[in-house]
């Protein structure tokens, strides 16, 4: 059997009409940024909203991605010259576009010179993530763990590349998060500062007076790419080979605080949104997506479901997913200025209803430990201040216990080991509970069960 061809420049011309794009000269354009962690989510966020700037007349902001450790996406997309696919699928049906903004993907542990190169280069002035939540190497008291930091993390390839930038007498960057953290701008900006204070303490006042940190709230719903995804947007490229296509939802959205330290593609032109203050947006868009999400995953999984639609259209779990959302998170938020938030809950369960995406919860089940604090822990927090009850999130905290006991197969978390031992340690979810939550214990810091809590977990 002959493979097929590879999506390519040369083949851009011959895609059936109803395929967009690039409308720029890719060649032309210089790098302006350099993102880490170039999976399927900067794929169809971040480097999607870039393409649609140059689209629209911006240049030279093409980007460079990095892998810090696997050469998968490398060799996914370098053959393909940084072209891929994006498929945006509803029940209305299916949409394609060809990215562009994506010139080459480098992996740090192959070819760590050329990724400080990139971060030094002067057209760089933007240096973006998506390392996931644990990928900010952060230990137990939210400082910077410096045995993690230490080895092929994003902190290493940035300070060198800002030592570069600084001999050379070049500016500094903006330092743009894309990850799923409450305040993430100023997470980086204080776990950067550490990272320096330590390995290269002169370069601190130069971070400080010429880098910026500004927030961001990130959100499209982007599962994994299988099989049955790349052969659907074979089928629609005329046959041709895309390793590196991405399927998600039409809805995406972006809210980034405006403080750049330089120049900035104008994201705002296709649908970003500049802003003074990401918070509300973040607050609401971490308690209530993400938080919902997390329940759907545990809850699902135990319900027997595989994917985020099919939760939600189980009546037990529907409920439970808007009682969340409605009754627990939303009261803990202050909404910005036009900022609905029952509207947003009702947009939020269309969206996960989305009978053409299959989201697998044993995805979103992943990095408990890293994800709940922001998703649950502090809306349970906030609510005990003010007295209330959260039943919805603790049953969703009973159902992650459940997972840590090995119930939906091998847990994928960073503490896996310490969670899985006191999980299985303890046969009663109230005694598990107190053992993670506690002082001292792997999840400590953010909100201590009431005996209150503890009877509700320990009901059946
Ligand atoms: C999900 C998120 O995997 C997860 O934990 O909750 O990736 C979610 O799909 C995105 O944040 C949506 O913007």
């Amino acid at each position: 059997m002959t493979q097929a061809a590879r999506l390519s420049p040369e083949a851009l011309a011959s895609l059936p009409p109803a395929v967009a794009r690039p409308l720029y000269d890719r060649d032309a354009q210089a790098v302006g940024i350099v993102h880490f962690g170039i999976g399927a989510f900067h794929r169809a966020h971040q480097a999607w909203y870039t393409d649609a700037a140059m689209n629209l007349g911006d240049r030279d902001w093409a980007i460079t991605g990095v892998s810090l450790r696997s050469p998968g996406v490398a060799r996914q997309m370098n053959p393909q010259h940084g072209l891929y696919a994006l498929a945006e699928r509803s029940g209305e049906g299916t949409r394609l576009r060809v990215v562009g903004s994506v010139r080459n993907v480098l992996v740090a542990s192959e070819e760590p010179e050329s990724v400080i190169a990139a971060v030094a280069s002067p057209t760089t002035r933007v240096v973006s993530l998506t390392v996931t939540e644990k990928g900010y190497c952060r230990g137990e008291t939210g400082d910077l763990d410096f045995e993690l930091a230490h080895s092929l993390s994003f902190y290493y390839f940035v300070a060198q590349g800002l030592l570069a930038r600084r001999k050379a007498g070049l500016p500094g960057v903006t330092l743009l998060p894309c990850d799923n953290l409450a305040d993430n701008g100023a997470k980086l900006e204080r776990l950067m500062r550490q990272y320096l204070e330590r390995h290269e303490p002169d370069l601190v006042a130069w971070f400080e007076a010429n880098c910026t940190c500004p927030s961001t709230m990130i959100d499209r719903i982007v599962p994994a790419t299988t099989d049955e995804d790349r052969a659907m947007v074979a089928d629609a490229l005329n046959g041709l080979d895309d390793q590196a296509c991405v399927v998600t939802e039409p809805f995406s959205q972006w809210v980034i605080e405006d403080r750049f330290a330089g120049p900035r593609p104008g994201w705002e032109a296709v649908g970003a949104q500049l802003v003074h203050e990401v918070g509300p947006y973040e607050t609401a868009k971490l308690r209530m997506l993400n938080g919902a999400h997390s329940l759907l995953a545990y809850c699902g999984l135990a319900a027997g479901h595989a994917c985020v639609h099919e939760a939600i259209a189980d009546p037990a779990l529907r409920h439970l997913a808007i009682r969340l959302m409605r009754e627990e998170a939303a009261p803990t938020i202050t909404p910005a200025p036009g900022q609905d938030l029952a509207a947003y809950a009702d947009a939020l369960i269309d969206r996960f209803a989305n009978p053409a995406l299959d989201h697998r919860l044993i995805q979103i089940a992943m990095d408990g430990s890293q994800k709940i604090p922001q998703r649950w822990l502090e809306t349970l927090a906030a609510n005990a201040r003010a007295g209330r009850q959260c039943p919805a999130i603790l049953a969703g905290i009973k159902a992650w216990l459940h997972h840590l006991t090995g119930a939906n197969g091998p847990v994928d978390d960073p503490l896996a080991t310490r969670l899985t031992t006191l999980a299985t340690r303890h046969p009663n979810p109230a005694d598990t509970a107190k053992a993670i939550f506690t002082q001292n214990g792997p999840l400590d810091g953010t909100w201590l069960p009431t005996q209150h809590d503890l009877n509700t977990l320990k009901e059946t």
